[in-house]
């Protein structure tokens, strides 16, 4: 029996220094260790020796167990250590290769227009103010001194949904239900950014959605000159320092005395040229005093409170500001006109 042992062991640490992979050499252990292994069965074997014989067989069997045993845990790890080897080498990257160009992309042009402007108002105190693009027929019109057989009603031509209810011809309502939300005692300024729509036929300079940006400030004691200093200020700031404004009589059934503002042409400086058509000055917005009838509807006591408000296209900001001849490019979406304005 001892030689048995001594066979097993030397057979097994053999087999165990030729091996390569673990899988076999799991299967070794089994044929040597396992349930039925070979070592197993010779000790099952051992109920057969004497009392004396039985400890010193027992002692060799152990250690031929132990020998088995760290043998392959040592073979284990050599084989796993290389296996880890060969992956790193599989895996291995080249740092100095060149990365591959990620596409990135950028605000809308008119998206970057609008903020820019938001951000320019949120300086001076204003808030930005947000409302729905379906509207009641009494926010659209009715509130903005706009009643039902208004002959102006007719200068926006409407997309209706009923009787009532409404596409938003102007951002307008949204300051209509602020002054609302502000129950006649809150002083405010805010601007009011965001799609309008109008039945139009579709052209360089006519669309039937665009953007739109109003602003309107209510307090006691707002006066023309504060309107004239705030657009001023914004025409300097978004058009450059160089640039100079004039006011013209103009007309809104929500404001009165109501204005249009102009700006000095940046091409001609004034002189006179094609982009200002020869008068060196090129029109930018419309605002005005709040009308009374609009204070008063809103809850606002127009003997105590005043206000000035104004409106103004992106979409014209832009084409002035960037040279863009064709109100559609900002729809049709072509990425090479996209990608000009795109300010990483
Ligand atoms: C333009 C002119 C304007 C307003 C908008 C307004 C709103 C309220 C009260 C009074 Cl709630 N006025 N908005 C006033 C004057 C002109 O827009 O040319 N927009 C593109």
């Amino acid at each position: 029996m001892k030689e048995q042992l001594e066979a097993i062991r030397v057979e097994a640490l053999e087999r165990i220094a030729e091996v390569e992979d673990i899988k076999t050499l799991q299967d070794i252990r089994i044929t040597y260790l396992g349930k039925k292994g070979s070592l197993t069965s010779v000790l099952k074997g051992m109920g057969k020796l004497s009392k004396e014989e039985r400890p010193v067989v027992g002692e060799i069997a152990n250690k031929v167990r132990d020998a088995i045993t760290t043998s392959l845990e040592a073979k284990i790890e050599v084989l796993e250590n290389a296996a880890l080897e060969k992956q790193l080498e599989a895996e291995s990257i080249d740092v100095t290769l060149p990365g591959r160009p990620v596409k990135v992309g950028g605000p809308h042009l008119l998206t970057s227009i609008v903020e820019e402007i938001e951000d320019l108002f949120i300086g001076m105190g204003y808030e930005i103010k947000e409302g729905p693009e379906v509207e009641t027929d009494y926010f659209n019109f009715e509130a903005l001194n706009l009643p039902k057989n208004h002959p102006a009603r007719d200068m926006q031509d409407t997309f209706y949904i009923t009787n009532e209810l409404l596409l938003r011809t102007h951002t307008s309502p949204v300051q209509a239900r602020t002054m609302r939300e502000y129950k006649g005692i809150k002083p405010f300024k805010m601007i009011c950014p965001g799609k309008v729509y109008r039945r139009d036929n579709d052209d360089a300079t006519h669309s039937h959605q665009f953007t739109q940006i109003e602003g309107l400030y209510v307090d006691k004691n707002v006066r023309m000159s504060d309107l004239k200093g705030t657009l001023d200020t914004f025409a300097k700031k978004m058009f450059g320092e160089d640039r100079s404004i004039r006011l013209r009589p103009s007309f809104f059934p929500f404001t009165e005395p109501s204005v249009e503002m102009d700006i000095s042409c940046k091409v001609c400086n004034g002189e006179g040229c094609s982009v200002c058509k020869g008068t060196g000055w090129i029109e930018i917005l419309g605002g005005g005093m709040v009308h009374p009838n609009v204070l008063e509807m809103a809850g606002y006591d127009p003997q105590v409170y005043s206000g000035f408000a104004f409106g103004m296209g992106p979409e014209r900001i832009a084409m002035l500001k960037y040279g863009v001849n064709d109100i559609r490019t900002f729809y049709t979406n072509d990425v090479r006109f996209l990608k000009q304005y795109h300010q990483a």
